[in-house]
């Protein structure tokens, strides 16, 4: 009788060597907290070497780090596990077949968010390099976010097709959904509690046996792969709703004249009971990885495996709805932009613009769907000229983001504050008012990081998302 996974994980004894796929965000530092773990003996990281990304082979292997930005404990762990023999990253993907457990953390965007068109490219390509070189006896864990049903379908079927193994009866497959955020990769690995569920009990164990060693204080919790799915996209979602429920807030505090931050703060003093445990910020837009797009995997996991779905008639999804509405926060930024220079007497065709912050997330050079970017294309489509800042963002494609603030400030007739970088929040009134050398800079603070009232004063226009409040102010004379 054939041996059961059961049998053949007991007889092979525990995960001590892992491959990760997917040299990213999520890839780079699971692979460097894995092989610092005692428990571990060794982890490949698996890299295409390709024009774009092939470069992060070598600086990986010299203990480098290739991510830009502040991200504590990183660079000393990558270097701790190269210096110790405990990882290196190499782009032939045949050592795969050398491991006891796989983890694939690769991009899963949305070719077309309206027809529900997901881009599995990246991960059939993974789960393909990973089928080819499959074992009996492995683990392999999708850890990026898919559709609800991924892992029993799509994955399950390309990995048995290629491998010629069977899921559940010669190796183990499980989701355990990354959980992560740019600038805290390190410390959400180790604290957050891990959510993993496997196509079945075996593969669940096997899977929970390999994230138990390196949470610190997080815990383990199992489940099934597809309400592993589920939960991650919800909580995403959830999170995209929750700031579509501020910013919905926020138009219409500027619609009533008042300040929406006040309001929070006075819906906040509930002091994390009721809604105010969900109380999140508003701001000029969306960006990132996942939220932009985790809500259309969960619609179309309810599509592609619900069923009838008990729904009020003809009404839209709140949670697309809510995607909307974040998607609409840039249109927004620029029409506080428009409102802003109309009042200095200036149109958008022909007005310069300093445009602060391309990366989405404060602190980092992440800039994957920045709301920027959207921004950016409306200014320049109604005759705009743009300049970014961004001191993390070196390049964006055709795009150099300047790194001195005084570049991008000099001669503007706009600034548009777009992400919460540090540097923005000591920004001179003086020195603004200097370098834009016109009486009345418009400055539009999208992430409520300025004190409107030393700009207002030497005759600076100032707007704000959801500041009602000031959005209006009587317009000083310019003093410089
Ligand atoms: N944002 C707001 N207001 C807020 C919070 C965020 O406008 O109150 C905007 C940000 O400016 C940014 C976007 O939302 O443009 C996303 O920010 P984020 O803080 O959610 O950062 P992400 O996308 O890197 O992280 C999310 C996280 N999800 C949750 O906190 C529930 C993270 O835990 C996930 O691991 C991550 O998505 C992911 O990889 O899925």
């Amino acid at each position: 009788m054939k041996e059961t996974l059961r049998a053949l994980f007991e007889r092979q004894g525990p995960i001590s060597r892992i491959g990760v796929i997917g040299m990213g965000y999520v890839g780079i530092p699971s692979a460097a907290v894995f092989a610092n773990c005692p428990e571990f003996d060794f982890v490949w990281g698996f890299q295409r070497d390709s024009p774009t990304s092939g470069y992060k082979i070598d600086l990986l292997n010299a203990g480098k780090s290739p991510l830009v930005g502040k991200e504590p404990e990183l660079d000393a762990l990558i270097r701790n596990a190269v210096e110790t023999e405990k990882f290196a990253c190499t782009s032939d993907f045949s050592t795969i077949s050398e491991v006891d457990a796989v983890t694939i953390a690769v991009q899963t965007p949305f070719r077309n968010p309206k027809d529900l068109l997901p881009d599995f490219g990246s991960l059939e390509g993974a789960l393909k390099d990973v089928g080819a070189n499959l074992r009996e006896g492995m683990l392999v864990v999708l850890e990026s976010t898919v559709t609800p049903g991924t892992t029993e379908g799509f994955a399950r079927d390309i990995l048995e097709r290629e491998s010629g193994l069977k899921a559940g009866e010669d190796f183990a497959l499980a989701h355990a959904p990354e959980r992560v955020m740019v600038g805290r990769l390190v410390r959400n690995l180790r604290e957050h509690d891990r959510v993993v569920g496997g196509i079945d009990e075996p593969s669940t164990k096997r899977a929970v046996s390999l994230y138990a060693p390196i949470l610190t204080s997080g815990r383990v919790i199992p489940m099934s792969a597809t309400a592993a799915e589920v939960t991650k996209t919800a909580e995403n979602t959830f999170r995209d709703l929750q700031i579509a429920a501020i910013n919905q807030l926020a138009l219409y505090c500027e619609s009533m004249g008042i300040n929406v931050y006040d309001v929070r703060a006075g819906i906040d003093s509930l002091k994390g009971e009721g809604v105010s445990r969900g109380l999140l910020f508003p701001g000029a837009g969306v960006g990132g990885h996942c939220l932009p797009k985790d809500t259309y995997h969960l619609e179309r996991g309810v599509k592609v495996i619900g069923g009838r779905v008990d729904y009020p008639d003809n009404s839209e999804s709140l949670f697309v709805l809510a995607r909307q509405i974040n998607d609409f926060m840039p249109k927004h930024m620029l029409s506080l932009t428009v409102e802003g220079l109309k009042r200095a007497g200036k149109a958008q065709k022909g007005a310069k613009i300093a445009l602060l912050g391309w990366a989405f997330l404060k602190n980092t050079d992440d800039a994957r769907n920045t709301p920027s970017e959207v921004y950016y294309s409306l200014c320049i489509d109604g005759g705009a000229e743009v300049v970014v800042h961004d001191p993390y963002v070196k390049r964006f494609g055709s795009l150099h983001p300047r790194a001195q603030l005084e570049d991008a400030i000099r001669n503007a007739d706009a600034i548009a504050i777009f992400t919460d970088h540090d540097e923005y929040r000591s920004l001179d009134p003086a020195l603004v008012r200097e370098w834009c050398d016109t009486a009345h800079p418009v400055i539009i603070d999208g992430r409520n990081i300025l004190d409107p009232e030393p700009f207002i004063e030497r005759g600076c226009i100032f707007k704000g998302i959801g500041r009602g409040d000031i959005n209006h102010h009587a317009i000083r004379e310019s003093r410089a």
